[in-house]
């Protein structure tokens, strides 16, 4: 399995002292919960290792665990960098590729070149925490309860209880194991997940009365600062809705656009049910999967440029 990347990547585990673990801006449970769970498994495994999980921190993953600051006599240049749940450096939070003496890249999203000096890409995983176990479990890996949770929260929330495409059976193989051998909290987990203030609960019903649907099965709604105000959530809050949205009838591809004040960007999160739409993604700066996809744009126009070419792609597609 892996063609012995995993190998390769315990190699270099085992190499260096110093290990940073990074993953994309605006995480999700999957990019926290990786980054926790491996940076506590590289200590559980291996003796004197200093890692730490960089990035912003975010208060409602805090229950997963919290960020480390890297310390200053911590040199770079000659430490083990690791991406998580991220193609591409350009969406990397708070790391460059040059800034460390070797990198490894694991994930679950499609890209069709080589990003870091080592990739471990598996496009077939439901969660980048799905890929992870196999490494685990090839390798011998110890693990813990607080771990084993985490790694679950990522399986769980990626792949939305088990309900998305990619869910397979090596998804319930991996999450039977987890269960079975180190008694998970499911109650605990999917509160943590799942439960919300009801202010966000508004805003989606905001979001369905307010989306606009096309002839072709193509809904879109463009998220301003005062829409977050009023209902009291934040921009990334906002978008990472738009899974909520599935399963409606006359939605067959679906899109936010959530401007975000800080970094003067539209964020654009895409969902559809059969209707791909990465390699639209790709054409208007992003990427993703191919029922799942995103993108970042600077403006307005390039937003419109963009609903319209998935609207054409539900025209095509019917
Ligand atoms: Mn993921």
């Amino acid at each position: 399995m892996f063609n012995n990347i995993d190998k390769q990547i315990i190699k270099k585990i085992k190499e260096f002292k110093n290990i940073v673990i990074a993953r994309h801006i605006g995480p999700d449970p999957d990019a926290i919960a990786s980054q926790i769970a491996l940076r506590d498994i590289i200590k559980l495994n291996f003796e004197d290792k200093n890692v730490y999980a960089i990035g912003i921190g975010v208060s409602k993953f805090k229950y997963i665990g919290t960020m480390d600051k890297i310390p200053e006599d911590i040199v770079k240049s000659e430490s083990l960098l690791i991406i998580l749940d991220v193609p591409e450096f350009s969406r990397v939070d708070g790391a460059t590729k040059d800034e460390y003496a070797y990198t490894i890249k694991i994930d679950h999203h499609p890209c069709d070149h080589p990003e870091c000096d080592l990739d471990l890409i598996d496009d077939t995983a439901c969660s980048t925490c799905e890929i992870l176990c196999d490494v685990i479990f090839n390798n011998d890996l110890v693990i813990n309860k607080v771990s084993a949770e985490n790694l679950f929260t990522g399986i769980v929330s990626d792949s939305d209880r088990f309900l998305l495409s990619y869910t397979t059976p090596r998804t319930f193989n991996i999450a039977s194991r987890l269960l079975d051998i180190y008694n998970i909290d499911l109650t605990k987990i999917y509160n943590d997940l799942y439960a919300r203030p009801l202010s966000e609960r508004k805003f989606e019903s905001f979001i369905i009365d307010n989306i606009n649907i096309t002839e072709n099965g193509f809904g879109y709604i463009k998220l301003t600062n005062e829409d977050y105000k009023k209902y009291d959530v934040d921009a990334n809050t906002a978008s990472n809705m738009v899974n909520d949205l599935n399963h409606i009838n006359e939605l067959r591809c679906w899109a936010f656009s959530s401007y975000d004040e800080k970094t003067k960007q539209f964020r654009i999160n895409i969902r559809s049910r059969g209707v791909v739409i990465n390699d639209v993604a790709q054409l208007h700066n992003g990427g993703g999967h191919k029922f799942a996809s995103g993108a970042r744009l600077n403006t307005e126009e390039e937003v419109d440029a963009l609903f319209k070419a998935l609207d054409e792609r539900c025209k095509e597609s019917r």
